[in-house]
């Protein structure tokens, strides 16, 4: 039997645009889909079953996603992506690197359930990428993979990098001028992402990517990358500030030794976290990162 155009056809979400997304078909064609109804918005890395109209289509459902990466701040929760193997969080010598920031970032994937790993750009700028490094160091420690990479001047740093992301989805997240879309213009040449250079009297990035993009590494389809806008902070409001050490790998596994088993690590006897905190098993800034977020997402929520 031939198709008919108005067909429920499965596709994969690679770009998004507000509300409207493109979808890949199974042959490869791209599609513009707009939602039929608002409560089922579409993310990058989502699997959709879409309907054919003229030469546009329309999302009917989103699949199960098995997980999604988001931030929440006050006003509004804003998706990455959906259905990604990997976050590299990607920093640079310059912009310089917000801790909190990073930690945040961090806290939403390891909460998503999501592997994390952490690349710091531009090792070519020396002075700034070696105190920037340093800022790092207490984070292999943590679990999580720490990369060094100049994508303009060590290929053989992103080669590197790159063998570590075959055959997965990888999310590029991180703030604005640090060189996301120079990664998947390297990775990818054809992708032909716009960059734009680094607003130097700023001494902060440009933000030139608007919307989160999904590419292809191979012909296979088997590798991708998707590019995402660059963000100013982070809201983590989604997390449960008595849940807030768990996603902590310093604190979590001190937070085994409290006395009490509802500790917030804050002020009670007995403390592990305080504890390994004061022996310098936890780093003063790691703590301080706590504190205040702990005591930002126990503010009465105002919506
Ligand atoms: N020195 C140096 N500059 C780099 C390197 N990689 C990228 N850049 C520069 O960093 C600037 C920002 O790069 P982009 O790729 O646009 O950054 P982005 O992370 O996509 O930024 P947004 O889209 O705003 O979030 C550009 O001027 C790049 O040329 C590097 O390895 N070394
Ligand atoms: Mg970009
Ligand atoms: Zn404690």
């Amino acid at each position: 039997m031939s198709q008919t155009p108005t067909q429920m056809q499965l596709g994969l979400v690679v770009s998004s645009h507000g509300r409207h997304v493109v979808v890949e078909t199974a042959e490869g064609t791209r599609v513009l889909c707009h939602p039929r109804k608002k409560n089922n918005l579409a993310l990058v890395g989502d699997q959709v079953q879409w309907m054919a109209s003229t030469d546009e289509g329309v999302i009917e459902a989103v699949l199960p996603r098995k997980n999604e990466l988001y931030r929440q701040d006050e006003m509004r929760t804003k998706s990455f992506a959906a259905n990604i193997d990997l976050l590299l969080i990607l920093i640079a010598a310059k912009p310089e690197f917000s801790e909190t920031q990073l930690t945040r970032a961090l806290i939403a994937a390891q909460s998503a359930g999501i592997q994390a790993m952490i690349v710091l750009n531009k090792s070519d700028l020396v002075e700034d990428f070696e105190r920037s490094w340093a800022r790092l160091k207490d984070y292999p420690g943590m679990g999580y993979q720490l990369h060094k990479l100049s994508i303009k001047h060590d290929p053989d740093s992103f080669s590197g990098i790159m063998k570590g992301l075959l055959n997965k989805t990888t999310l590029l997240l991180g703030p604005s001028g640090v060189g996301k879309s120079t990664f998947i213009n390297h990775a990818i040449p054809s992708a032909l992402v716009q960059t734009q250079e680094i607003s130097q009297a700023l001494n902060s990035g440009k933000h030139t990517t608007t919307s989160s993009t999904l590419y292809w590494v191979d012909a296979e389809k088997r590798t991708a990358l998707i590019d995402s806008p660059g963000f100013q902070s982070f809201g983590i409001h989604q997390i449960d500030p008595a849940k807030l050490s768990q996603y902590m790998p310093d604190l979590d596994r001190n937070a085994k030794q409290c006395r009490f088993y509802n500790c917030t690590h804050l002020h009670e006897p007995g403390c592990g976290v305080r504890s390994a905190l004061e022996q310098g098993d936890i780093s003063p800034n790691r703590y301080k990162i706590y504190e205040q977020l702990y005591e930002e997402l126990s503010q009465p929520k105002n919506f």
